[in-house]
């Protein structure tokens, strides 16, 4: 028996790294153990496994997943109940952005924040392309980067194109399980390359980026660094994660928010409307950002699984 980290899982065939860096086709034993109710996949990517090897050739039958530190669960569709696994045992997220070429939201970004606070997965921005700002953007980039800056989100700006601050990046990866998400186009597969020239993966022309919404059917796999540690990508995936939020939770993971919600007058207050509220006074003081608050307030009034 043999302990190995699954890289690639497309359900059926299984890329296991083992102990001795090599990587493995793996296939399940039988019918596996599915501990977690409503979850349609039974191994994941970042899955620590146990398997069974014929040492003659490089594959092998995986017979157990051993305990998962967390994990970032995927609606199998947008009617079932059931979840599927993206990945396991993260150690961080890193949210890659950009100003222009594409735009990225706020509210995208604070979707993506409030889904890592409710995993409590620590979350960092990647602010990339910054070659191609000029004032406007600059200022800009800025201004997101103050903002996030002072709720507690590390911010990284980053110049594929210059490799300016990717050593920061390499030592905050380093040893560490990092997934990686973003809008597409971004640079996300520009930055798997950069970080490990041998992975060679396709990256996307922006005017691609219009097929974002459309439903690609690829899975996420997991990439070793020559520098150590794994990079997580997940390609095709909107934002990441489905969390079922309450509207009365929400606030809780926007963390400025919640700090003050203590002071409102109501402790059931949802900082819309309500009389004595400590938020809305926060942010007509300029102490909570308006465009987080306007995220806060889209989020509350929307649909929330069209976003999952
Ligand atoms: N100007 C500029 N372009 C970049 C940078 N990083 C990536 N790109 C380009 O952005 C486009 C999309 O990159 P890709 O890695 O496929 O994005 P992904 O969809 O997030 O994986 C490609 O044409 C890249 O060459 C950067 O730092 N600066
Ligand atoms: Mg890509
Ligand atoms: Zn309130």
């Amino acid at each position: 028996m043999e302990k190995g980290i699954v890289l690639k899982s497309t359900g059926i065939h299984y890329k296991v790294l083992n102990s001795d860096g090599f990587v493995m086709d793996c296939s399940i034993k039988g019918k596996l153990r599915i501990k977690e109710f409503q979850i349609t996949n039974p191994i994941a990517v970042g899955d620590n496994v146990l398997f069974e090897t014929d040492k003659k050739d490089e594959s092998g039958i995986i017979t157990e997943v051993l305990d998962r530190r967390n994990y970032i669960l995927r609606k199998a569709t947008n009617l079932s109940k059931q979840s599927q696994i993206i990945a396991s045992n993260i150690d961080q997220v890193f949210l890659m952005i950009t100003i222009i070429l594409p735009e990225t939201q706020v509210e995208f970004i604070d979707r993506f924040l409030i889904t890592a606070e409710a995993y409590r997965i620590t979350a960092k921005i990647i602010i990339n392309k910054t070659d191609l700002y000029k004032e406007a953007e600059i200022e800009k980039m800025n201004y997101l980067e103050s903002m996030y800056t002072k709720i507690g989100y590390e911010c990284i700006r980053l110049s594929l194109y210059e490799n300016t601050n990717l050593d920061s990046l390499i030592l905050q990866m380093k040893d560490k399980t990092s997934l990686i998400s973003g809008n597409s186009g971004v640079g996300k597969t520009t930055l798997l390359n950069t970080l490990n020239p041998e992975l060679r993966l396709k990256t996307a022309k922006i005017s691609d980026s219009h097929k974002q919404g459309k439903h690609i059917t690829t899975f996420p796999e997991m990439h070793n660094m020559p520098f150590g540690g794994f990079v997580i990508d997940t390609p095709g995936i909107r934002g990441f994660g489905v969390v079922d939020m309450e509207k009365n939770e929400i606030y809780h993971f926007f963390r400025e928010i919640f700090r003050i919600s203590e002071y409102c007058r109501f402790n059931n207050c949802l900082h819309l409307e309500e009389p004595g509220c400590a938020v809305r006074v926060a942010v007509e003081k300029g102490e909570i950002d308006f465009l987080r608050y306007r995220s806060y307030l889209n989020i509350m009034d929307g649909d929330n699984r069209k976003y999952r």
